[in-house]
């Protein structure tokens, strides 16, 4: 019997969790930007070989959604991923601190018996004064009842310390059937889903502060052509004003994203493909249970039963 399990990636916005899950799979399944909140939908990393399959899911940042909408369906996703898994991995930046902390061990607690691996990240960075949270984290944890298992430290940007944390996950993982037979695939997602991704990371990287925050992107059209795929993208803006900074000066901004997502799709896929982009208003799309529902933010009472 081969070894097979769910292995949710867990902890602050901005720790480190996709470049660690991209780190593991050798593929860059995840969208990573230097900005707190890249990550908006639990996305999985198909781990699999001799032993048998490890199924990784990257899950947003867990920070304290105070109003509803996409905030609200960040953190219904890492609740929900978190439901039947074989083991956690909660990675830290060690420059946090303990109160930011605290919300994800509250939401961790909630995934009682499940064995939490506590990651020390970005090892590769010096730190000042690290060693007061590396203490409080782990007797919090114990006082909330939380199965901390092992700690590693790790960078997930240089590989450091990643081939002992593998080994001692695979160890933790249950025997059972595999759940994605195909060993060439990689994700749950559907090729559209990561062209709408590089296209937002474009946004997040290119824009300022709080644009990327308002922008949601939909692929319109996607024209399977074997020469040249067409792809039509919407980027919406949840305000009237939002557009010409997404635009820019004579179009430049839109251009420069656009340039540089389609390169980004293009080494994803492995062909050149076409790529093009429209903004438009959706107003207020962040906060309205309708606009989320169509761009795929199913919040829990509005999930469909079957997706
Ligand atoms: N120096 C260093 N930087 C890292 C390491 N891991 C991640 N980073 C950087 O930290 C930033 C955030 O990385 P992400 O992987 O997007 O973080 P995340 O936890 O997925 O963030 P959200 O999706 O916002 O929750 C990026 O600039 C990464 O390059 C590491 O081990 N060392
Ligand atoms: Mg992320």
């Amino acid at each position: 019997m081969s070894k097979s399990g769910f292995v949710v990636i867990a902890g602050r916005p901005n720790a480190g969790k996709s470049t660690l899950m991209n780190r593991i799979l050798g593929s860059k399944i995840s969208i990573v930007t230097p900005k707190a909140q890249t990550t908006r939908e639990r996305v999985l990393g198909i781990l699999t070989g001799k032993q048998g399959q490890i199924v990784f899911v990257d899950t947003p940042g867990i920070h304290n959604a105070k109003e509803g909408g996409i905030n609200a369906f960040m953190m219904s996703e890492v609740r929900e991923a978190l439901a039947g898994v074989s083991a956690i991995w909660y990675l830290v930046d060690p420059s946090s601190v303990m109160k930011a902390e605290q919300a994800v061990l509250e939401i961790l607690k909630e995934a009682s018996g499940v064995p939490v691996y506590l990651l020390w990240n970005k090892t590769d960075l010096k730190y000042v004064k690290p060693r007061t949270l590396m203490e409080e984290i782990p007797a919090k944890a114990k006082e909330m009842g939380i199965d901390f298992r092992q700690q590693f430290q790790v960078s997930a940007l240089k590989g450091r310390g990643l081939a002992e944390l593998l080994a001692a996950t695979w160890e933790a993982m249950p025997e059972g059937p595999v759940h994605y037979p195909d060993p060439e695939q990689l994700s749950d997602r559907p090729v559209r889903y990561f062209v709408a991704e590089k296209i937002r990371e474009q946004l997040l990287l290119q824009l300022g502060e709080e644009v990327p925050y308002c922008c949601a992107v939909e692929i319109e059209r996607f024209e399977e052509d074997p020469k040249l795929p067409r792809i039509e993208a919407i980027i919406h803006v949840e305000r009237e004003s939002q557009k010409g900074m997404v635009v820019g000066k004579a179009g430049s901004k839109i251009k420069a994203i656009g340039q540089a997502a389609r390169k980004e799709v293009e080494a994803f896929l492995g062909q050149q493909v076409f790529l093009g982009l429209k903004v438009k208003l959706l107003k207020d799309w962040s906060r309205d249970a309708e606009a989320l529902k169509r761009l795929g933010y199913n919040l829990p009472a509005t999930r469909e039963r079957n997706s």
